[in-house]
């Protein structure tokens, strides 16, 4: 920890959160998810702590970091093979100064759990690891060392073979440079909500010492959490190989249910169409509408404010700078303000492992809209009548994208442009809707 700042308590404060490090951001296929950094991801609800460790092996806040036994208001979907890339910030709801304490040195890892419904249970059995490294002694370097050099970003490809359904997926980044007989290891995770779109359907078998409880999978006394990364790698001649935490990874390989072709896709849980900004996993609405009289005037601006109190209410610790733009129903036009990737995404890491051999192309069908942060687009959704009739509850028609403009990747400003959802203002300049901006400069404040 860094001396105490003169500044005072709050800075000080602030000073202690900045250790370590904290999962923020999910990626999909390169596009960050939702608006405002955290959509879909299970964060620390404590903001003042939000960077701190999970150390307890018994505590169920090993499955999906502390508060992660909650589940947040969206699932992002992704189609099957899909990349999905975590982000780690020292500062969480910056976009830069670091990704995690250059002390931290440790394995990573990702595990993966099915939930059979949205909202089922995080910790316990079920739990298999996709991918983990440790100590690479050709390379000299830790997992946790890599991680830093692609700045905070880790990717992995969610295997082919996953049946159609609601994941978490767990990235693991772990510390060991405080590990002593008494003291734990450092955890830092956290848990990505998914749905993966796949036309593999059916029961999904994981053997069953691939098949993991979290927390349970890891003892006190295992050889993995005891090792000191001092005597036994660093200054040690030879160095000692650091056996890997966990279970072996689970590559799932065979379909085990015939591709069907259908593409099962998310029906719940998504980023409602009528979100006219995202913040993390809050979303604003538009206020009622009414006409020329003072009242309806007055509620529409009470329910503005109102949403834009439960949006810093909920604001993950990755940041509430998307409360602070919801000033007020806006003219149809609202701009999301995200940070860029803190650098290039890198491959997956998975990706040798993972067969990519696949019976259709599915990635390409399954192409969702979401409200991305990267790319301006307006799209329209077009359900075309489904073949037949399915009793699948997670099946639904298949639907048709048509972009109704020129999508332009932006480079620069994440751009969410809305259509008017009123056929009543047919007008090309909508018409300035009443404005709750005097809360702004008091919530601004804080975060500080
Ligand atoms: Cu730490």
């Amino acid at each position: 920890m860094k001396s105490i700042s003169i500044f005072g308590l709050a800075t000080s404060l602030f000073t202690v959160a900045k250790g370590h490090t904290l999962f923020t951001s999910l990626y999909v296929n390169d596009v960050k998810q939702g608006q405002g950094d955290g959509t879909c991801v299970r964060q620390n609800i404590d903001l003042a702590h939000a960077t701190s460790p999970v150390r307890d092996l018994s505590s169920d806040d090993m499955a999906c970091g502390i508060s992660g036994t909650v589940p947040v208001n969206y699932t992002c979907p992704a189609p099957t093979g899909a990349k999905l890339t975590f982000e780690y910030r020292l500062n969480p709801n910056k976009a830069s100064g670091g990704f995690i304490d250059e002390s931290h040195k440790g394995p990573v890892a990702v595990y993966a759990k099915r939930l059979l419904s949205p909202n089922a249970d995080a910790a316990g059995p079920g739990w298999f690891k996709l991918w983990g490294e440790g100590y690479d002694m050709e390379a000299d370097k830790w997992a946790t060392e890599k991680i830093i050099n692609t700045n905070g970003l880790l990717s992995i490809q969610i295997p082919m073979a996953l049946p159609a359904g609601n994941y978490l997926f767990r990235p693991e980044v772990v510390a060991m440079h405080n590990v002593t007989p008494e003291v734990e290891p450092q955890f830092y995770i956290g848990c990505a909500q998914v749905f993966v779109e796949s036309s593999v359907t059916g029961d999904f078998n994981i053997p069953s010492e691939k098949s993991v409880s979290i927390p349970g999978y890891l003892q006190k006394d295992d050889s993995s959490v005891t090792y000191n990364i001092y005597k036994d790698e660093e200054y040690a001649d030879p160095k000692k190989a650091y056996p890997m935490m966990g279970p072996e990874p689970f590559v799932p390989v065979a379909v085990l249910t015939a591709a069907s072709g259908k593409v099962t896709r998310q029906t719940v849980g998504g980023i409602p169409d009528s979100c006219l900004l995202v913040n993390g996993n809050w979303c604003g609405v538009e206020v009622p509408p009414y006409t020329n009289n003072l009242t309806g005037c007055w509620n529409a601006v009470k329910d503005c404010w109102s949403q834009a109190d439960a949006c810093w209410a909920q604001q993950p610790a990755s940041g509430g700078r998307n409360c602070e733009d919801f000033t007020g129903p806006p003219a149809y036009e609202l701009k999301s303000n995200d940070f860029p990737a803190p650098g290039p995404i890198p491959a997956a890491v998975n990706v040798d492992d993972v067969p990519q051999d696949h019976t259709s192309s599915e990635a390409s069908l399954t192409t969702r809209v979401v409200v991305t942060s990267s790319v301006l687009v307006t799209v329209t959704v077009i359900p075309t009548p489904s073949s037949s009739s399915s009793t699948s509850p997670e099946s639904i028609p298949d639907f048709t994208l048509r972009p109704t403009n020129t999508a332009q990747p932006s480079q620069s400003i994440p751009d969410f442009t809305l259509r008017p959802t009123s056929t009543a203002q047919a007008s090309h300049t909508p018409k300035p809707k009443p404005h709750c901006g005097g809360r702004k400069r008091r919530h601004t404040r804080q975060r500080e």
